[in-house]
């Protein structure tokens, strides 16, 4: 029996003696590493360069706190493998991210150790904050809470407005670690990441280390007042370690920096901070990948995700980044921005072609997007490359800094529709609805790879307002060429010779095709169906009514969430020009959706060819007026 396999949770965890502990480290690394090289692994991927960087964090924290008394949020949540691995879910680790197995992120309905999972990033401190001080006024003046915060989530615009609050809130039990390893997917971005880059590669740094090493070496664990300890250390390198004032000056008690990698160190400073009866911030300097050279060594990410999470050729994002490439050519005023995600977004050509056209502003979507006003403002077509789901984040910045003033800036929204194994948080869901809501936004959504490239030529074309085109993850299908044209919308296929036009089924994006294959069984069922690939969503082309008014039944078929979006703007349309066609409409339930495969979950949702027709032949049945 490993070591590991003997902590069913953080009692059993205290209970280890201090020199076993490299032990129990380097099993959890083997775990970690065995499980990113399983077959199942191979289909969910996951984040191991940030797990095996926390092993000895992760396990210092469950020493010195007492979870679940205690609360630990984990930042994003991508890096609570470990945490999962100490607090009784080793068994089950094997299936983690597929459907019924672990999330991938800390999950309530998996143990009374998981608390905040809504794994966009740098939320943790405000969730701490308001924990500590909701402790605070119901007496439970006994238990602490620590966020555990990535340097690169610390770059998000919510970290600095919670430490704003807590360093005002001096009497909130709570402890900010700071895991520095110096990288988001990429190496960590702007002056905050020079800041601790200072902190961390200075000679100074080494020498601190030494000191607190010393320090608290010296002196015994309880009894100290944090501030005693942090004077003597301050005292100790004071002239040589000036960077820490940005969070000194702030008004937080700064802690650091501290070896991330030497659990006995951690513990003690970890338990210092947890005693000290305000805020502490508590640096902790880790190395990504650590323990696995191919991670260590791994120079676009770490091995953040494995597998590697890419834009590999025939990929949307490759496709997308590729073509943009060719528009950046010949558009000198064409620039393109991340929000912390180079690679995974297809941009990673784009900016090796066009190093200072390209701006990484860290995990800071608000910013993005007005800065892409700012930028569409000065003369320049700023492309923002986003995951679809982290648009929310700038739905204010792209209604007002963007849209109300008409600017051409182009959205590209990655990863539209479900995505699979990250869950409920991760799936491109909303911004089909909300996109809705703003006053002049083009919305296109490509079928195939033909028309990423027409309609992203389109969109950066379009000069007195904003245009987003939206795309799903994964590998493109195959291409399919338009039978005719219906205004500005592809006809991919008219109803088979014969067959009367029963069923209009509009299409979003590669929907359309999936209207192919449902068009394909219901004609054998003797329903007649015209497929329309809308290609844009927003607005909607007015030749839809005439073509509405031509048959009996309209079909929508969406990947984003039901309410609100694609389906709901054509019953609009159709409403408003006084067409009384019957409409139904598919999309998403309008649920949290769980992980699983893509596949899995779109089954689920009933938007497969296969339950598609079956619905649809089940409306043919009814009486036309019960359509
Ligand atoms: C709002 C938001 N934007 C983007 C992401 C995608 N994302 C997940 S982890 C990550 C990098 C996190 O870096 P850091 O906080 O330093 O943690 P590390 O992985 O380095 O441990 C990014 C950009 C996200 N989760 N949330």
């Amino acid at each position: 029996m490993s070591l590991l396999e003997t902590i069913a949770g953080p009692r059993d965890l205290k209970k280890v003696s201090a020199s076993m502990l490299p032990q129990l480290a380097s099993e959890i690394r083997q775990v970690l590493v065995e499980w990113a090289h399983s077959p199942s692994a191979a289909k969910t991927s996951g984040h191991l360069g940030p797990n095996l960087g926390v092993v000895e964090l992760t396990i210092a924290l469950h020493r010195v706190f007492d979870s679940p008394a205690d609360r630990i949020v984990f930042d994003t949540g991508h890096q609570s493998y470990v945490h999962k691995l100490l607090t009784g879910r080793l068994a089950e680790f094997g299936t983690l991210r597929q459907r019924g197995g672990p999330s991938g992120y800390p999950s309530r309905a998996e143990s009374e150790h998981d608390l905040v999972e809504n794994s966009h990033a740098s939320t943790s401190l405000s969730y701490a904050d308001g924990l500590a001080k909701a402790f605070r006024l119901r007496g439970e003046t006994d238990r602490a809470v620590v966020a555990v915060i990535g340097d690169g989530a610390l770059t998000g615009g919510m970290a600095w407005e919670a430490l704003n609050n807590i360093a005002a809130a001096k009497d909130s039990r709570l402890v900010i670690v700071v895991n520095d390893n110096g990288w988001s997917y990429q190496p960590t971005v702007g002056g905050l990441a020079e800041h601790l880059a200072a902190v961390r590669v200075s000679q100074q740094y080494e020498n601190t280390l030494e000191y607190i090493k010393a320090t608290l070496s010296r002196t015994p664990l309880v009894g100290v007042p944090l501030q005693q300890t942090l004077h003597g250390i301050k005292k100790g390198v004071k002239d040589v370690l000036q960077p820490q004032v940005l969070f000194e000056d702030l008004g937080l008690k700064y802690l650091g920096p501290i070896d991330g990698h030497d659990e006995q160190i951690l513990e003690h400073a970890l338990a210092r901070a947890r005693d000290f009866g305000g805020p502490v911030l508590v640096h902790v300097i880790t190395q990504k990948g650590r323990g696995y050279p191919p991670a260590e060594q791994n120079e676009v990410d770490c091995l953040h995700q494995f597998p590697p999470a890419g834009a590999a050729p025939g990929t949307w994002s490759r496709v997308f980044g590729d073509e943009l490439v060719a528009i950046g050519a010949r558009r000198p005023d064409v620039v393109a921005i991340t929000a912390a995600m180079l690679h995974p977004t297809g941009l990673a050509e784009f900016a090796a072609a066009f190093p200072d056209r390209t701006y990484d502003v860290g995990i800071a979507e608000q910013h993005a997007m007005t800065s892409a006003a700012g930028l569409a403002m000065g003369g320049l077509h700023p492309v923002v490359a986003l995951y679809a789901t982290f648009l929310n984040r700038a739905f204010d910045q792209l209604l007002l800094d963007v849209a109300l003033h008409r600017l051409p800036v182009t959205i590209a929204l990655d990863r539209a529709g479900v995505t699979g194994p990250d869950g409920p948080s991760h799936h491109g869901m909303w911004d089909g609805s909300v996109l809705q809501l703003v006053p002049g936004l083009r919305v296109a959504a490509p079928r195939d790879a033909r028309r990423v490239a027409e309609l992203l030529n389109e969109a950066v074309g379009v000069s007195d307002g904003p245009t987003v085109l939206r795309y799903p993850k994964g590998k493109v299908g195959g291409e399919v060429d338009a039978v005719g044209r219906l205004g500005g919308m592809d006809v991919l296929q008219f109803p088979r010779p014969g067959l009367d036009a029963d069923v209009l089924l509009v299409g979003a994006g590669p929907m359309a095709l999936t209207g192919l294959e449902v068009a394909g069984r219901l004609a054998e069922s003797g329903i007649g169906v015209t497929v329309v690939d809308p290609r844009w969503l927003k607005p909607l082309d007015e030749a839809l009514t005439d073509a509405a008014r031509r048959h009996r039944l309209i079909v929508t078929v969406e990947d984003n969430g039901v309410v609100g979006g694609f389906g709901d703007a054509v019953c609009r349309l159709l409403r408003a020009s006084d067409v009384g066609t019957a409409v139904r409409t598919f999309g998403l339930p309008q649920q949290f959706l769980g992980h699983g495969t893509r596949d899995e979950i779109l089954a689920a949702a009933g938007l497969t060819a296969g339950s598609l027709a079956d619905a649809i032949v089940g409306l043919f049945a009814r009486p036309a007026a019960n359509y």
